[in-house]
């Protein structure tokens, strides 16, 4: 009795150390570190990220908000746009990058928008260098007394990135509870563009949206999406993959999904970029945010020991 006691006990406190205190760079560069491949160091406010470089792809990937910060396929300009105004800081979210939203997209009375897993640390779980040499990382976290005060449910989230001439990132939920939960989730996807008023969406014609900047009146979206003023749209009830067709950039990105049914489209443009602080003067022009989501009305409804998976894979033609 005594000795399962014990047993009990070391399992819970294992797993306790596993998923919830934060692991040292000593610690992930000899378990999680990759030969030539994948080190860890510590960037601006000592918040550790993984840094990948293979013949395939550059990559970095925060353990805060398992937030991917930069990815640039060989032989291409990079792909993720981080704002030169970011705040790297315990608490923060980064302005750019793919900011993990969940478990709800946008804003909740008195809760932090987008949700809370983009601001906390996150747990590396797993690093590997397949064959094909991608390299893949697994990244964890779940539920504890702070995120239950907030949410009070027990889950545990992944995001898996595989990095090499796509990027995929498949963000897994697991209801570890007795009871369902529904949520909204995001893959807020920050993508950089030579010159956003020449650059177009291609692949949402004909869907509706609830457009956040006429207190989300419902429209129906004619031709492809183009830019000349603040854009925040959800488009919903669409698995479609989205081509951002940046003209003076002379390329293509590409973003397919999957378990998402519906896809934002956001640029601040000039006035609302003012009232961002972590976003320095005229940088709208530069970027936009296609995201991979559940939102507004597509919620996903998770029973008890339930799994969905929100995947999107990003590829440059
Ligand atoms: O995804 C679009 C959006 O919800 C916009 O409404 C805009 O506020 C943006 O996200 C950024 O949100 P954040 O909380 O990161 O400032």
């Amino acid at each position: 009795m005594i000795y399962l006691h014990k047993q009990l006990h070391f399992f819970i406190a294992n797993n306790f150390i596993t998923n919830h205190m934060p692991q040292s760079l000593e610690t992930l560069n000899s378990r999680f570190g990759l030969t030539n491949t994948l080190f860890f160091a510590n960037h601006a406010a000592g918040l550790p990220v993984a840094e990948i470089q293979t013949p395939l792809a550059r990559a970095h990937v925060a353990l805060h908000g398992a937030h991917v910060l930069a990815w640039q396929p060989a032989g291409q300009q990079p792909v993720i746009w981080v704002s030169q105004a970011a705040r790297y800081e315990p608490g923060q979210a980064v302005r750019g990058g793919v900011p993990v939203c969940w478990p709800w997209f946008g804003a909740r009375d008195g809760l932090p928008a987008h949700g809370f897993v983009r601001t906390r640390l996150w747990h590396m779980r797993e690093t590997s260098l397949d064959a094909d040499g991608q390299v893949r990382l697994r990244l964890g976290i779940s539920d504890d007394a702070s995120t239950r005060a907030l949410w009070n449910h027990a889950f545990d989230l992944e995001l898996i990135v595989t990095v090499g001439q796509t990027l995929t990132m498949a963000l897994v939920t697991r209801n570890t509870g007795t009871q369902a939960f529904t949520l909204t989730d995001a893959l807020h996807t920050y993508f950089g563009v030579a010159d956003i008023a020449q650059t177009t969406v291609r692949g949402l014609e004909g869907c509706t949206y609830l457009d956040k900047v006429q207190n989300f009146a419902e429209c129906s979206q004619t031709g492809v999406v183009s830019f000349s003023a603040e854009t925040d749209r959800v488009y919903v009830n669409t698995s479609a993959e989205c081509v951002i067709d940046d003209r003076a950039g002379q390329r293509q990105i590409h973003v397919a999904k999957q378990g998402s049914t519906s896809t934002v489209v956001w640029n601040p443009w000039s006035e609302r970029e003012k009232s961002i602080a972590d976003m320095a003067a005229g940088e709208h022009r530069r970027m936009l945010c296609v995201e991979t989501c559940n939102a507004g009305p597509d919620k996903i409804t998770l029973a008890a020991q339930g799994i969905h998976t929100l995947t999107a894979r990003i590829s440059v033609a």
